[in-house]
């Protein structure tokens, strides 16, 4: 077999082993890869963090979602590949929030109630009466979830959108788009 052939059929096979795709953002000319992780793709995104508005529109800019686990497979899935990939130490928003209502933790991604929680021990407490967004964090190297104040910075999992369904829950969506649009987001604690 000749050396081109060979290298063409590694890159081939690597290709499938990897399940990536490569999202690309027009306006910014980047491109990102969403990793398959249990049946659906993710953007871990490590590079800057953001608060949880920030990190809804950087997923939006590749065509996904902040991620919401729908059950505790797919919970211990990405889990167990954040703590075997070096993400421990780190937290990542979800596209979860109580916003619209507190303590009623609601998708983003089609506005129904939060199908899957694994609250860390105590959470969600709403801490200042002002812990809206949902995030996982590690406890005892363990991701689990806690409602934080959104304008915390963390960093973003992405979820690449499904097909399209028809847009007949978008009242949380629109709740947020107006929310954002009478905010001040640039006034970001640390
Ligand atoms: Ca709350
Ligand atoms: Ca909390």
């Amino acid at each position: 077999m000749g050396l081109t052939k060979c290298c063409i059929l590694i890159l081939c096979f690597a290709g499938v082993l990897s399940n990536s795709i490569n999202i690309s953002n027009p306006d910014e000319n980047q491109t990102q890869p969403f990793i398959e992780i249990g049946g659906k793709y993710y953007l871990i995104s490590t590079t800057s963090t953001m608060n949880w508005f920030g990190a809804m529109l950087y997923c939006r800019k590749y065509d996904s979602d902040l991620a919401v686990i729908e059950s505790e497979a797919e919970m211990n899935t990405l889990s167990s590949y954040l703590t075997t990939n070096g993400n421990i130490g780190k937290q990542f928003w979800l596209g979860l929030t109580d916003l619209a209502e507190e303590g009623k933790f609601m998708s983003i991604k089609d506005g129904r109630p939060m199908p899957y929680a694994k609250w860390s021990f105590g959470q969600p407490d709403n801490t200042g009466r002002n812990e809206d967004c949902v995030h996982l964090w590690p406890v005892n190297n363990i991701f689990h979830m806690n409602d934080d104040h959104c304008m915390v910075l963390h960093y973003a999992i992405c979820e690449l959108r499904q097909p399209k369904k028809s847009c007949d829950v978008c009242d949380l969506k629109n709740f947020i788009e107006k929310f954002m649009q009478n905010t001040n987001l640039s006034n970001c604690p640390n």
